[in-house]
């Protein structure tokens, strides 16, 4: 055994995290789908307290620096890839080549034709910072169940998994990829030797890729898994074929297994914070204190009124620019999510406030102008409107910026 391999039990992950966690309903929010960890809202970041403090006082450029301080700070997290299969396979060569080290390295996992791997051993890789490899003993060599194996293993401890097969996708392979989706935890299959494959078929290379992969996928679905990530890799090319496509694969997941949990319970008491805010300007807009809360001459100027709510909440378009520019991309990607640019483009959007403040509407507004009461209720219902469209554009940009702090757009 090589000095850097350590082979250990593993160590608690987040030990600092509470035992009892705040879990939300589901969201409408189209985060990617992944187990990831849950962490209760006393245990987020501190710095994402003042992003709720920005989105309160309607500085949303401020918050998008929040936010990049909360993920990074998230990305810290550790997380364990457990990587399994039959031994022989070729799992510590790929934990090598992931890592994109050479087997003769001292840092590297012990390979072999003998069974090399007897106890699990953690690695980590400048690749991926904070992220534990553990290269386990390969299933196979001994009479053990798949049961007993993922027992031992402590498979519940782990966040993702890579099942490495290569020649055949055996009912190891199989067994092991119904007992992790049964977990609801994400994992990949990896097909290594490739290169063996390639050097000794008569099929041609597109040809055999496909062979390979719907061998995988058929027998995957036999016992209902799918829709799983499969790779296929040579070990002593860690950057050709499928290579490049797994570590993208693997630094989106990794995001979303760190991210996804925080930044939803984060969302939810943004969406609170929101809905506050449009219940105090719903009593003001009752009051009959708009004008002057506002800060417009007229009140009944629909245009101004708009532009205001827009800053209130920000969302104007000087902070759309700067929040744009803080994600490091153009004010169109923000501009594009939201209804309320002006007021014309807002009455095209929505039926409810068109109809509001229709020509018919606008003259019986008029002709009943001695009637306080009715124009009062009147304009009561087209300023909640209005205001509970630029909140729901709020709630969009806010979630543009959660997911592209995640996921960067690419321009
Ligand atoms: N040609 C080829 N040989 C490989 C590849 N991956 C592993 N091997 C060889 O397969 C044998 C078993 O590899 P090892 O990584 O120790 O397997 P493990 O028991 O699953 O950890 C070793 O002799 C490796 O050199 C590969 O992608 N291509
Ligand atoms: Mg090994």
């Amino acid at each position: 055994m090589k000095p850097s391999h350590k082979s250990c039990e593993a160590a608690p992950l987040l030990p600092k995290m509470p035992e009892t966690s705040t879990h939300y309903a589901p969201l409408n929010l189209s985060f990617p789908s992944v187990p990831s960890y849950q962490i209760g809202c006393s245990s987020l970041p501190e710095i994402s307290r003042s992003t709720e403090r920005a989105l309160k006082e309607g500085k949303l450029p401020e918050l998008v620096y929040g936010i990049k301080e909360t993920v990074a700070t998230l990305s810290q997290i550790p997380v364990s890839i457990f990587v399994t299969g039959d031994s022989g396979n070729g799992m510590s060569s790929f934990i090598n080549a992931l890592r994109i080290i050479g087997h003769e390295e001292d840092a590297s996992a012990p390979t072999g034709v003998v069974r090399t791997t007897q106890t699990r051993a953690e690695y980590s890789s400048s690749h991926f910072p904070n992220v534990v490899l553990w290269d386990l003993p390969g299933l196979g060599a001994t009479a053990q169940t798949v049961e007993n194996y993922i027992e031992e293993m402590k498979f519940s401890t782990c966040h993702l998994f890579i099942i490495v097969a290569s020649e055949q996708f055996s009912s190891n392979h199989v067994k092991l990829a119904k007992i992790i989706q049964s977990m609801g935890k994400r994992f990949y299959v990896i097909w290594t030797k490739l290169d063996r494959d390639l050097s000794t078929s008569v099929l041609s290379e597109v040809r055999l890729i496909q062979n390979i992969q719907e061998n995988i996928r058929e027998n995957l679905q036999k016992v209902g898994v799918k829709e799983v990530p499969i790779f296929l890799v040579s070990n002593l090319d860690p950057l050709l074929h499928d290579f490049p496509e797994l570590r993208k694969t693997l630094r989106t997941d990794l995001s979303n297994i760190r991210c996804c949990e925080p930044l939803r319970t984060l969302y939810v008491i943004y969406e609170k914070i929101i809905g506050d805010k449009v219940a105090n300007w719903n009593q003001i807009i009752a009051n009959g204190r708009l004008k002057n809360s506002l800060g417009v001459r007229d009140d009944d100027d629909m245009g101004e009124c708009l532009k205001r709510y827009r800053l209130i909440f920000g969302i104007d378009d000087e902070s759309l620019q700067q929040i744009a520019h803080g994600m490091g991309t153009v004010v169109m990607e923000y501009k594009a999510n939201i209804k309320s640019q002006d007021f014309h483009t807002l009455r095209r959007a929505d039926w409810k406030l068109r109809l509001m403040t229709c020509a018919p509407v606008n003259a019986v507004f008029r002709l009943f102008k001695f009637l306080p009461c009715l124009c009062h209720c009147l304009k009561r219902m087209r300023h909640k409107r209005m205001l509970l469209l630029v909140a729901e554009d709020t709630k969009n940009i806010l979630k543009k910026i959660l997911m592209d702090a995640i996921a960067p757009p690419q321009i």
